[in-house]
C-alpha cells in the first residue's frame, strides 16, 4: 500500500450497518452487499468494529475467542469473501485489535478462575490489602471499581472497563506472544489495517498506589513500558509485512509527547493515533456526564496544537469528529435543526482538510444526528446505562438523565444505518436491535442520492478533492484567525499550492478580515449554492479556496 497519508477510512459498526438475515443486527453479508456504495463514496479502508466471538457485554469489545467470527455476524467464509470483494474494489479491511483485555468468558480467564497459575499470570490478580480492602480505589471507565473480588481465589482481578472485561498482563511475555499471534492470524486473512483498542493502557505500574488526585488513570495511562511493548509488537507482527499495513492506536487520555512517539515513522510503533482532547470541550471539568456548551476557542486551540505539534515531530494524526463512542457531530458542534445541512458539511470540511487521515463514521456522510431518545429503555450501551444509574444516585431526575444521555451517550453513534425512507430504513426486515432514528425518513442514502445538494454528495466531492490535491494530504498546516470567536481558518501549503479553509461554526454571519479572501482565489468547495462575500461568512458557511 502506498503511504497511508492519501487514504480515507470509513468506520463500519457491523451491528448497525446492514442486516441480511432479518435477525435485527447487521452482519458481514450486509457489508458485502453495500461495498459498491462504499467504493462510490471514495474511501479506501473499512474499519470494522469487533466481529469476534463475544458475549456482547460491551458490544464485542469483550472478546471470548479472537480467531472466531461471532455467528451473529456470519462465518469465517463470509469474512474471507468480504476481504476478497473489498480487495476487488480497491478497499482494504481494518480489524479492531482489543488486546488490553479479554472477556471473562475467554478460555484463558476461565482457566485462571480455575486456579491455573500460568493463566492467572495472563491477567492481573492481586491480594486484598491486609485489612481485606481492594488494592486501590481507582475508578473504572464505566463507573465503579476497577477491581473484582474472586472468593474462590481470595484475590481481586483488574478491569479498567466492565467487570466482564479482564485486563491482560502485558508484563508476561506469553501474553505478548499471544497478542502478536492474534495479529498475525488476521494479517494472514489479508487485512490491510489494524486498530488497537486503548493500546496506551496495556502497560500497568509496578505498584498499586491510591490516587488522591483522581480516578487512577494517571498510573496506568501511557504506562512505563508501553512504547517497548508497541515496538515489540510491531517487530513481531505487522512490521514484518512486505506491504505496510495501516495501523492506528486508540489513545485514552494521552499526551502529545507520547503521541509524537506512537505515531512517528522513526519509532516504528504505529502509523497514527486517535487522541480525544478536542472531544472533551463540552465536558464540565473534563467530566463526560456533566455536559456544557462546547468551548469553541478551546476546540480550535486543541486542534491546532495537535496539528502543529505532530507536524513538527513528523508524526501523523487522525482526523475525526465521530466514532462509535461519540455523539453525532452535527448535533454536538453544529445545528441539527435550522442549519442541519450547512453545518454537517461545514464540520466535515473543517476537519477533513486538516493534516492527517480522515475517519468517517457510518452515517456521518449522510449528516446523521443524535437519536434524541425519550426513554431510558431505548438505550443499549453499558457505559450509558451505568451512567444513568450513577446519575440517579446523584439525585438527577429522569428528565435530567435523558438530557445528559441525549448529548453524550455512545449510542448516538451506533444507531442503524439509514439506507432508505422505509419503516426500517432498509437496515433490516426484522426488529432492529436499537431503534432507528425517526429522521431517517429524510436522512438516508436513497433520498440523498437523489438530491445533488445533499450531505452525501458533498462528502463525495470533499473526499475527491482531498484525493486530487497532494497539498491537502501532506501539505503543511498554518493556523489562521486563532483568536476569532466564531471562525476556524487555516491554510494548507506545500510550496506549490496554497489552499485556504474558512469555517463559520455559528448560525450568524461572521466578519472576515480584509484581504484574507484572495480576489484571484478560486473556490474549490463550499456549502452554499452561491459564492459568498469577501467580508463575511454566512451561517455555518464553509469555503475552500485555492489561493
Ligand atoms: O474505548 C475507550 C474508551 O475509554 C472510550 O470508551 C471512552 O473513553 C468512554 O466512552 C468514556 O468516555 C474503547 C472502545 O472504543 C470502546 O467502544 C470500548 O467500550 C472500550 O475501549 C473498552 O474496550
Amino acid at each position: 500500500m502506498s503511504t497511508f497519508k492519501d487514504k480515507v477510512v470509513y468506520q463500519i459498526y457491523p451491528k448497525s450497518f446492514a442486516d441480511s438475515t432479518g435477525s435485527g443486527t447487521g452482519d458481514l453479508r450486509g457489508i458485502i452487499d453495500h461495498l459498491d456504495y462504499l467504493k462510490d463514496l471514495g474511501v479506501d479502508m473499512l474499519w470494522l468494529n469487533p466481529i469476534y466471538a463475544s458475549p456482547q457485554v460491551d458490544n464485542g469489545y469483550d472478546i471470548s475467542d479472537y480467531r472466531r467470527i461471532d455467528p451473529a455476524y456470519g462465518t469465517m467464509e463470509d469474512f474471507e469473501e468480504l476481504v476478497r470483494e473489498a480487495d476487488r474494489r480497491g478497499l482494504g479491511i481494518m480489524m479492531d485489535m482489543v488486546l488490553n483485555h479479554t472477556s471473562t468468558e475467554h478460555e484463558w480467564f476461565q482457566k485462571a478462575l480455575a486456579g491455573d497459575p500460568d493463566y492467572m499470570d495472563y491477567y492481573i490478580f492481586e491480594d486484598p490489602k491486609p485489612d481485606g480492602d481492594m488494592p486501590t480505589h481507582w475508578e473504572s471507565k464505566f463507573g465503579g471499581s476497577v477491581w473484582e473480588y474472586v472468593p474462590d481465589l481470595g484475590k481481586y482481578y483488574l478491569h479498567l472497563f466492565d467487570p466482564k472485561q479482564a485486563d491482560l498482563n502485558w508484563k508476561n511475555p506469553k501474553v505478548r506472544q499471544e497478542c502478536a499471534d492474534i495479529v498475525k492470524f488476521w494479517m494472514d486473512k489479508g487485512v490491510k489495517g489494524l486498530r488497537f483498542d486503548v493500546v496506551n493502557l496495556i502497560s500497568k505500574p509496578d505498584s498499586w498506589q491510591e490516587d488522591d488526585q483522581g480516578d487512577g488513570r494517571r498510573f496506568y495511562t501511557d504506562g512505563p513500558r508501553v512504547h517497548e511493548y508497541l515496538k515489540e509488537l510491531n517487530a513481531a507482527s505487522f512490521g514484518q509485512s512486505e506491504e505496510p499495513l495501516m495501523t492506528v492506536g486508540e489513545m485514552s487520555s494521552t499526551t502529545m509527547k507520547n503521541c509524537r512517539k506512537y505515531a512517528s515513522e522513526q519509532e516504528r510503533e504505529l502509523s497514527m493515533v486517535f487522541s480525544f482532547p478536542h472531544l472533551k470541550v463540552d465536558y464540565e471539568d473534563l467530566k463526560k456526564w456533566h455536559p456544557k456548551p462546547f468551548d469553541f476557542q478551546e476546540l480550535k486551540r486543541l486542534l491546532f496544537t495537535w496539528q502543529t505539534g505532530m507536524q513538527e515531530a513528523g508524526s501523523w494524526n487522525t482526523l475525526f469528529w465521530e466514532c462509535h463512542d461519540q455523539p453525532r457531530s452535527v448535533s454536538r458542534f453544529g445545528d441539527d435543526k435550522k442549519y442541519w445541512k450547512e453545518s454537517a458539511k461545514m464540520l466535515a470540511g473543517a476537519m477533513f482538510l486538516l493534516q492527517g487521515t480522515p475517519y468517517i463514521l457510518q452515517g456521518q456522510e449522510l449528516g446523521m444526528t443524535n437519536n434524541h431518545f425519550t426513554r431510558l429503555d431505548q438505550y443499549r450501551d453499558v457505559e450509558s446505562l451505568n451512567a444513568a444509574r450513577i446519575l440517579a444516585k446523584e439525585g438527577k431526575t429522569e428528565a435530567e438523565i435523558l438530557e445528559i444521555l441525549d448529548r453524550h451517550s455512545r449510542d448516538n453513534g451506533r444507531t442503524p444505518m439509514a439506507w432508505d425512507a422505509s419503516e426500517k430504513a432498509g437496515f433490516t426486515t426484522g426488529t432492529p436491535w436499537m431503534e432507528i432514528n425517526p429522521n431517517h425518513a429524510t436522512i438516508n442514502v436513497a433520498s440523498e442520492e437523489a438530491d445533488p445538494d445533499s450531505v452525501l454528495h458533498f462528502f463525495r466531492d470533499l473526499i475527491a478533492l482531498r484525493k486530487k490535491m497532494p497539498v491537502l494530504q501532506e501539505g503543511m498546516i498554518e493556523p489562521l484567525l486563532e483568536e476569532d470567536p466564531r471562525i476556524m481558518a487555516y491554510r494548507r501549503t506545500d510550496g506549490d499550492q496554497n489552499v485556504l479553509v474558512l469555517a463559520n461554526f455559528y448560525g450568524t454571519e461572521a466578519p472576515l478580515p480584509a484581504g484574507l479572501v484572495p480576489e484571484a482565489g478560486r473556490q474549490l468547495l463550499g456549502n452554499y449554492p452561491t459564492a459568498g462575500e469577501a467580508d463575511h461568512l454566512r451561517p455555518y458557511e464553509l469555503r475552500v479556496i485555492a489561493e
